[in-house]
């Protein structure tokens, strides 16, 4: 039998999709390619910004090809007439496959530049992995304690926010002007960014408020300035830094 769900995307859904998976598939290539132009010695950040948009690439293949998603009942069916059953929202939990894996390599560029202790890098990515899982769990569970997750995901967050904002900043001013000032771009453009993502989780997984279609939108915009956006300015700032004078 056909599985479908009453909020599902359209074919401009799957075209943005598909859209936002070419621009990751080109940044992948991009990015590896500066790699090559660089030593073995001085490629750590474009090895990890690669990574991000190739995951990025592969997870937008399958929400294009309306793949890695599950129907699930919603609480609040707004403006979507009523069924007798309930109506269910199309749950792309590919996204948090991608998330898991990439949030991590994220953050370990910025971290990295900031040349945490490795100690403090890996509780913020235990911190953020707390995140994106309370994330996933919340949007699959069919019962308003979703929204305990989903405040357990925002307290994680902070967290991150917190480290990202104060301690890193410090840390990455400390390591020269140079450092600081591709920790402060980089740095700030994600604070930014990832205050907007529990705001789409509201929206979509959380709320069901607005359709699938306009989640590939506000999802895609995130994604696009996230990662290939972030990724080229990261590179663009590390130029002239070299990787040891960060203990790399
Ligand atoms: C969730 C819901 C639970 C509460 C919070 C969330 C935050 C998610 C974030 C995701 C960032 C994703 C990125 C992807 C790659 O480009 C899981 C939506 C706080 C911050 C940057």
């Amino acid at each position: 039998s056909t599985v479908y769900a009453d909020n599902a995307i359209t074919t401009r859904g799957s075209d943005w999709y598909f859209t936002v998976c070419a621009v990751m598939m080109v940044s992948t290539f991009a990015f590896m390619g500066l790699a090559l132009t660089k030593p073995r010695q001085h490629r750590i950040f474009h090895y990890i910004t690669a990574s991000i948009t190739m995951v990025a690439t592969i997870a937008y293949f399958s929400m294009g090809s309306n793949l890695g998603w599950t129907p699930i009942q919603v609480e609040f069916p707004r403006g979507q007439g009523s069924k007798v059953g309930g109506l269910e929202r199309e749950i792309f939990y590919v996204r948090y496959i991608d998330w898991v894996i990439t949030t991590p390599l994220l953050l370990m560029d910025l971290l990295l530049t900031a040349a945490l202790p490795w100690p403090t890098v890996m509780f913020v990515i235990l911190i953020d992995e707390v995140m994106i899982i309370t994330g996933l769990v919340g949007a699959l569970v069919v019962s308003s304690y979703k929204w305990g997750y989903f405040v357990f995901g925002c307290v994680a967050l902070f967290y991150i926010l917190y480290v990202l904002v104060w301690e890193a900043r410090k840390h990455a001013n400390a390591m020269g002007k140079d450092v600081g000032k591709a920790f402060l771009y980089c740095g700030s453009l994600t604070a930014l960014l990832w205050t907007l993502y529990p705001i789409a989780w509201g929206l979509c997984e959380g709320g069901n408020l607005i359709t699938s279609d306009s989640e590939a939108i506000f999802y895609g915009i995130l994604d696009l300035l996230a990662k290939p956006v972030f990724g080229a300015l990261l590179i663009w700032g590390h130029k002239g830094i070299d990787p040891a004078r960060l203990g790399l």
